[in-house]
């Protein structure tokens, strides 16, 4: 067995790596170093293998194919953990299991599982290596496919190491896609294991490790994204006073040069990653990108809150991503990418459902089998993802990787509603702000396996991802008030591109055209948007909104703007029953502001 080290003095990485090696049996042990040669060894090893399709290298250099096996497309929730010591510290909205119980389970599971493999070494880094929140993790995976994506998705590499070297403090993350070989056995492109119950994503709060297994899908495998740049991450930024969270980050700059930065969460697959590099139709506006996923926020020296984005790639939904609706998530994929469970072209290009282009006249489906656009099947899993870097972005921005991260103005959290929730408001203040955050509900998606249809609360998007009592959590939001001047804090805003009308019809266009709605919240950052108070918050005034061009009538605007009491009012008693679950640990100052919401309504 190959065990050679890396290039590492950290003893303690020595033994754990030995000790992994020990219980999963792989063949070989290779020490990630990040290099590009690496990348495109590994690559060639799994077209070699089957798991890589190489695209057309003059229509998408440097890029490729990979297709799952059919079970294993998406998050699995239900199957996703967090071992608290207490039952009561995981929190209602979280998977609990006895940590002692899950770590024999564990130690089952992936005895021998990595049989007949590699098994990889990937040190990585969650933001700037010179930030004072960096985190550096190590992954321990049989998956080349994984370590793929972690060299876009992370700062990963002998970099790491030498940091290491420095603190010797690292997150350990180990996973294995569950499918041992016994001596002689083929391999099948994507190896997983397709038994539903044997899949485990499990966190533990205790020695902050990560252990996930069965899987080879993005937010169970890529364990520095959600395991630890959110669950983890939101567990230590609690310890530590700062803030993980599921949300983008944005610049935008009006016509004289001044810049907005804000913070935008939404459930996943609700259009985050066409926000953060949505090219405005107003005139004279820009946007630039930071983030389209994960903002790790903290108070700098000035007072104010100050994000950063942990990751280094975007890992975006395929399906819908068009020259229309996100034109620079295009051009960010166009090379050194790679696509999962999307079409394959005659040319050797990839295709996918509304990617504004003509379906080819034939191609292969994300299932591996022949596809016409008239077969009646989708030819890309509506969970296909592109993982493409950051850098290759049009519209980065220059301050993406500052280790201090950027002041943020605003907070914007959303959902996807077709009723009641207006296009935009305002929160009265900071503690209203962080209530409506925790009331926030969204219409289910792809993104995850196994959830009904229907409207889910999921407060601030972090329902899957917060590692911890969500009741804690709130009072850790509620916190920032005391920790810093309230006026320091952004100003919180709530919005909605997906209103319907009654009759079934899109009321707002949404991508570029909600540079109107930003526009707006600049405004009222700066002091003079105007606004209309009502029961719910500051709402724009009918003429608030720069509506030059826009190609939405009056009615359907004040449909958007408008309070639907009664609707409210049911908002209210679901949120309430959603609280009712957090019992004591829900903050009094939540409970408040629900109960001062429905007084606002004319209600009890
Ligand atoms: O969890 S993933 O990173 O695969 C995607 C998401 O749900 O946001
Ligand atoms: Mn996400």
């Amino acid at each position: 067995m190959d065990t050679k080290p890396g290039h590492t003095k950290c003893e303690k990485l020595i033994r754990w790596v030995e000790e992994i090696a020990k219980l999963t049996q792989p063949n070989a042990v290779h020490w990630c170093d990040g290099s590009q040669k690496e990348y495109d060894e590994l690559c060639d090893l799994m077209v070699k293998h089957g798991t890589f399709i190489k695209l057309n290298e003059k229509l998408r250099p440097n890029s490729y194919l990979a297709r799952s096996h059919p079970s294993d497309v998406a998050r699995v929730e239900d199957r996703t953990f967090i071992c608290s010591e207490s039952k009561a510290d995981a929190g209602p909205t979280n998977n609990w299991a006895d940590p002692a119980q899950m770590r024999a389970e564990l130690r089952e599971l992936f005895k021998g599982c990595m049989a007949g493999r590699t098994m990889y070494v990937i040190p990585f880094c969650m933001g700037p290596m010179d930030s004072p929140i960096a985190k550096v993790g190590i992954e321990i995976t049989d998956s080349p496919y994984v370590v793929a994506n972690m060299r876009i998705m992370t700062r990963m590499g002998q970099a790491v190491l030498d940091k290491l070297d420095g603190t010797g403090e690292f997150i350990p993350c180990v996973h294995s896609v569950g499918a041992p070989l016994k001596p002689g056995q083929a391999d099948v492109p994507w190896p997983c294991e397709p038994e539903v119950p044997r899949k485990h994503i499990v966190h533990f709060p205790s020695d902050r490790s990560i252990w996930s297994y069965g899987s080879g899908y993005g937010g169970n495998a890529l364990l520095g994204k959600k395991c630890l740049a959110l669950r983890i991450a939101s567990i230590a930024a609690r310890a530590e006073g700062w803030m993980a969270e599921h949300m983008l980050i944005l610049c935008l700059t009006s016509p004289e040069g001044k810049k907005h930065y804000m913070c935008a969460a939404f459930p996943s697959a609700c259009g985050k990653t066409n926000l953060a590099m949505m090219q405005p139709t107003l005139p004279g506006w820009k946007l630039t990108c930071l983030g389209d996923d994960i903002a790790w926020l903290r108070i700098g020296r000035d007072g104010r809150l100050y994000a950063m984005n942990p990751e280094t790639g975007f890992f975006g939904v395929a399906p819908g991503t068009s020259e229309k609706t996100n034109p620079n998530a295009l051009a960010t994929a166009a090379r050194n990418s790679i696509f999962t469970n999307v079409v394959l072209t005659p040319e050797n290009d990839i295709w996918w459902e509304d990617m504004g282009r003509p379906a080819p006249a034939k191609g292969i489906d994300w299932q591996g089998q022949e596809w016409t656009p008239d077969c009646g099947r989708k030819g890309a899993h509506p969970n296909s993802r592109f993982t493409a870097p950051a850098s290759q972005c049009p519209v980065i921005d220059p301050d993406w990787e500052n280790p201090r991260g950027v002041p943020i103005s605003a907070f914007i959290f959303g959902g996807r509603r077709a009723s009641t929730i207006p296009l935009v408001y305002e929160g009265f203040s900071w503690e209203h702000g962080v209530f409506m955050g925790s009331a926030a509900g969204s219409e289910t998606t792809a993104a995850a396996i196994g959830l009904a249809a229907g409207v889910r609360r999921d407060p601030m998007a972090m329902l899957p991802f917060c590692g911890y009592h969500m009741g804690d959590y709130f009072a850790h939001w509620l916190s920032f008030a005391q920790r810093t001047d309230r006026s320091k804090l952004p100003k919180v805003f709530f919005a909605n591109w997906f209103r319907k009308s009654a009759d079934g019809k899109w009321l707002w266009p949404g991508f570029g055209e909600n540079s109107r709605v930003l526009k707006w919240i600049c405004e009222r950052i700066d002091g003079t948007g105007k606004a209309v108070k009502t029961p719910i918050g500051w709402l724009p005034t009918p003429d608030a909104l720069d509506t030059n061009g826009l190609k939405v009538s009056r009615p359907e605007l004040a449909e958007l703007l408008s309070v639907d009491v009664e609707g409210w009012k049911k908002e209210a008693d679901d949120v309430a029953e959603n609280y009712a679950k957090f019992g004591d640990r829900l903050p009094k100052a939540m409970a408040d502001e629900l109960k001062a919401l429905r007084q606002r309504l004319g209600g009890s």
